[in-house]
């Protein structure tokens, strides 16, 4: 099913020429904010008209969080402030926050991209879509619930937390499709039982998952726990939030919006823009966005560009599921880990659970790496020397895969700490 099918199919030189258009528009904008009026003085870019091909766009230098951070709270605003309908800022827990301003265009087109990513994956009008992401300055409550409302489906607005009202509104109101983060998801399938609710009980048939990575396995335990379909959803609040990529019914990976967004590939550490196919920082470039354009934002996520193509007929490339940030990775006595690898391997496991956590600390001047992994109530019920064996071969995995040494701690189901919103994996108690 298509939202848009002349644009979401629209063949390869058509959709460069729009993007040559917009871009040169995303550049007039972008002069108008303090930040890269000073910025682009200093390039070969000084209006839209030297912008001749999208090549062009490499003579910009790219756009960091700190950049963003640097112009709070308005050095990146390019419109009137009486123009602005809405602003979204990070929660600012690990400095400034970044401040992303809409004027309702904006937001017009960021609940069109969303619309056709649920509607790729067969959201109708007859749905009911409980969101259960968090409302307010994160984008994930209100991003993905104007985009179900504006197809038409019946939205309740459940926000994240409360899992037993969660519980009675599914089973109350008959919901068909979730949206919620992979945590939460894994979460709520321990709650069934405690709050007397079956399966059976409920109508669900979708979920769409996103806001933080998670690993193939982890979507495959879900959809076989819940006998549902569930498909990946990604954006960050910088380029709108969720809906900059999303799966189509094929589930092979996330169609991104490239009438929106111009993407590229970059090696982290030397900047230098990657084939497609290799793996690197994903790059955007907003192309309709008036309030704040951003141009070559490096999102630190890292991913690569698929170049089959998706028997669903869009024609705008794929990127594939993120694997992690270029800032997430672990330095563990000199080797590199990343924690979608652990999940990796925990989550293929038929015995793990729902909840894990990795902590490094130090022992004697080294790196310790420890994973806190809770079980199935059931294993705790038999014989020790099963945990033990599992522990043991959970512990071997892990250093052949990792390279390093890992301490396996196995835990009875809900005693690990709990996130309603983005889960807090890695707790990393060295002193830097
Ligand atoms: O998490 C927007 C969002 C909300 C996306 C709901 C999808 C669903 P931020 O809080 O700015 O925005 O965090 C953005 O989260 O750079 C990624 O590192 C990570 N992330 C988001 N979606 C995915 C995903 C929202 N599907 C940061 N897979 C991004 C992997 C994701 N990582």
């Amino acid at each position: 099913m298509f939202r848009d099918k002349a644009i979401e199919t629209i063949d390869k030189s058509s959709l460069e020429r729009l993007q040559l258009e917009n871009l040169k528009k995303t550049i007039s904008c972008a002069q108008k904010t303090r930040f890269y009026k000073n910025r682009l003085s200093k390039t070969r870019i000084k209006s839209p008209d030297d912008i001749r091909s999208l090549k062009d766009l490499q003579d910009v230098p790219f756009t960091t969080k700190d950049d963003l951070r640097a112009c709070y709270p308005d050095g990146l605003l390019s419109v009137d402030k009486s123009d602005v309908v809405r602003l979204h800022t990070s929660s600012g827990t690990t400095g400034m926050p970044t401040v992303i301003y809409h004027t309702q265009a904006d937001l017009d087109y960021w609940t069109e991209l969303v619309s056709r990513g649920l509607t790729a994956c067969g959201v109708t009008k007859s749905d009911i879509f409980q969101n259960m992401m968090t409302y307010g300055l994160f984008t994930g409550g209100l991003g993905l619930h104007y985009g179900a409302e504006r197809l038409g489906a019946l939205v309740i607005p459940a926000g994240a937390g409360n899992t037993r009202r969660q519980l009675q509104l599914m089973k109350d109101f008959h919901t068909t499709t979730l949206h919620a983060t992979p945590n939460y998801m894994l979460h709520i399938m321990l709650k069934l039982a405690e709050f007397d609710i079956s399966l059976k009980d409920l109508n669900l048939k979708k979920v769409f998952l996103g806001a933080e990575p998670y690993t193939e396995n982890t979507r495959k335990k879900i959809e076989e726990f819940y006998h549902i379909d569930a498909y990946n959803c990604y954006g960050l609040s910088e380029l709108n939030g969720p809906g900059v990529a999303m799966e189509c019914e094929h589930k092979r990976d996330l169609h991104i919006w490239e009438d929106s967004y111009i993407v590229e590939i970059i090696n982290p550490d030397t900047g230098e823009i990657l084939k497609d196919g290799e793996a690197g920082e994903l790059v955007l470039t907003t192309l309709k966005r008036e309030a704040t354009p951003l141009l070559r934002y490096r999102s630190r996520d890292l991913t690569r560009i698929l170049t089959d193509t998706c028997p669903c007929g869009r024609t705008h490339r794929r990127i594939s599921r993120i694997t992690g940030r270029s800032d997430d990775m672990l330095i563990i006595n000199g080797v590199n880990v990343f924690p979608s690898q652990i999940e990796e391997i925990l989550m293929k496991r038929p015995e793990v659970g729902t909840n894990y956590q990795i902590v490094v600390d130090q022992r004697e001047s080294l790196d310790r790496l420890s994973i806190k992994v809770e079980l199935y109530a059931k294993l705790f019920e038999g014989d020790i020397k099963v945990l033990e064996r599992l522990r043991d071969s959970i512990a071997h995995e892990m250093k052949s895969t990792l390279l390093v040494g890992v301490h396996v701690e196995l835990h009875e189901p809900g005693s690990l700490p709990v996130s309603e919103g983005k889960a807090k994996r890695v707790v990393d108690e060295r002193k830097n």
